[in-house]
């Protein structure tokens, strides 16, 4: 058996894991989710998130890739013969993910070169739909490739697929060690100013103002969970790979604890610099904050620009400094996501690291090339929400179902953990994970069933963003079902010799 590749340092891990969590999700995605889930309220179901799923879960995939020393796929098959096709669902999530996340990391490229001269002019909107990414067709159809997207695109592949190239300690870790310092020093830049600009106290009150109405609702719950889940990478694949390149004697959950920590610290201090900077924005346009607020597309790379435009000096730099940050947190959280792939062929097949990254990381790209086109950003919408409802949540909750309560590992896991870990695990991590957070995703899965599969019979809310019956069909479910089917496909073919 060829020699497992292996973290450098301890710290090396860490940065990967923070990482691969700190992502797109934690600048355009927490702000507005915590916004639109009661504001200050939101850290109340939010907390009991991260404590019952976020890092028990955390701590079980580090065992897990610690314990098995494979990638996703292996180590299921590893820990029982008839779970392969477990990690396999969570590696084709990841891979129909890296298709799009590619191309918003693309988009902040362009926009960090847009910000110089704040070429986005005062119509942020009809620039970026229009302008920018030619968005003149359908839903469902493509139109022609939008070179402007495109070859920021290429250059995002580059970069990635260079960095998985080079392997895990001179690639990954390396690429980590420059890139997560980096993004800390320059967000820590970009907050002080939102907070330091008039009006960011109102933005901040708002965000904080806590609605305690809202923590009755259940999809308030829903909202935490799919938070925490997002952003913690968890149900990826990506933390049981990375954690498999840890050396035999590392620490687990000690590592784990850093690593949600300091996940949520960002995920804090973008909520911070993002609503100082709303709160500046509506004092501008004389509105209240509320009416500024919108997540994803619209909160990056409309309200931003417009912002951008109002500040009182230094503007094209402020703009750069965002769009860069959203491009170092995107291209560190793209590496850990391809990983997944790459790792799953290569033990697959037993190819080299070379001939993975180029079949796994060359398909992706192609496949991502369909994003860059007229029609692409109702494609990206459309299999952003459908795979991550029904693949990322629900290969979570799969997971800790057949982990804990058909395996019953819960216990030899925690043994793993505790013989090499500085904290010790009890109760709290067997009650979270064998119960808690099978309790609750389960209540979130049927909740979302019922959302989307009822309302296309007999609701009248329609489907998801008002989209046709055939788009949601082919461009939202047949996603998710793809990842989930290709995925059980992939057990039948048999694991190299190499790799047992
Ligand atoms: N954790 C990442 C984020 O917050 C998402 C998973 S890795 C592509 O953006």
């Amino acid at each position: 058996m060829e020699k497992r590749s292996q973290w450098g340092t301890r710290a090396g891990f860490i940065l990967a894991a923070m990482g691969s969590a700190i992502g797109l999700g934690n600048i355009w995605r927490f702000p507005a989710v915590a916004y639109e889930n009661g504001g200050g309220a939101f850290f109340i179901p939010y907390l009991f998130a991260l404590l019952t799923a976020g890092i028990p879960l955390l701590i079980l995939e580090f065992t897990i890739g610690h314990k098995y020393r494979g990638s996703a796929p292996l180590s299921f098959f590893r820990m029982n013969k008839k779970t392969e096709w477990l990690g396999w669902w969570a590696v084709l999530v990841s891979f129909v993910i890296s298709t799009y996340y590619a191309v918003i990391i693309a988009w902040a490229i362009s926009y960090s070169y847009f910000a110089f001269n704040l070429s986005w002019g005062q119509d942020t909107e009809s620039f970026l739909f229009s302008d920018y990414l030619n968005l003149s067709v359908d839903p469902g159809q493509t139109g022609s490739l939008v070179p402007g997207v495109f070859f920021p695109l290429l250059i995002v592949w580059l970069i990635t697929l260079g960095v998985l190239f080079k392997g895990v300690k001179k690639g990954i870790e390396a690429a980590n060690k420059i890139f997560i310092p980096t993004l800390i020093v320059l967000f820590l830049i970009i907050v002080l100013r939102a907070i330091t600009l008039p009006g960011a106290a109102e933005g901040l009150q708002t965000f904080f103002a806590p609605n305690f109405e809202t923590i009755t609702n259940g999809s308030v719950w829903v909202a935490a969970y799919g938070q925490i889940f997002f952003s913690l990478s968890i149900a990826f694949a990506i933390m049981i790979t990375y954690s498999s390149y840890l050396p035999k004697k590392s620490d687990i959950t000690n590592n784990a604890f850093i690593t949600g920590f300091g996940n949520s610290s960002f995920e804090l201090l973008a909520g911070i610099g993002v609503f100082g900077a709303l709160g500046f924005m509506a004092q501008q346009s004389g509105v209240g904050v509320s009416e500024v607020v919108s997540g994803g597309v619209g909160l990056a790379f409309v309200v931003f620009p417009q912002i951008i435009n109002e500040m009182p000096a230094l503007n094209g730099l402020f703009g750069f400094l965002f769009f860069l940050s959203l491009v170092l947190a995107g291209l560190s959280s793209l590496i850990s996501i391809s990983e997944t792939y790459i790792a799953g062929i290569k033990e697959k097949l037993g190819i080299s690291r070379t001939a993975a990254v180029g079949m796994g990381g060359g398909l992706a790209a192609l496949i991502s090339v369909l994003f860059a086109t007229q029609g692409g950003l109702f494609f990206l919408d459309a299999a952003d929400y459908f795979i991550n409802q029904f693949g990322v949540a629900f290969v979570g909750l799969v997971e800790v179902v057949v982990v804990a309560w058909f395996l019953r590992k819960l216990n030899d896991f925690q043994d793993h953990a505790n013989a090499i870990s500085d904290i010790r695990l009890g109760s709290w991590w067997k009650i979270s994970l064998g119960i808690i957070t099978p309790v609750v995703l389960g209540y979130m899965m049927f909740d979302l069933f019922k959302q989307n599969l009822l309302r296309q019979f007999d609701s009248p809310t329609g489907n998801y963003e008002g989209y046709a019956d055939t788009f949601i069909l082919f461009g939202g479910w047949f996603v998710a079902a793809f990842a989930l089917v290709v995925g059980f496909l992939l057990t039948f073919k048999r694991w190299h010799s190499s790799s047992l």
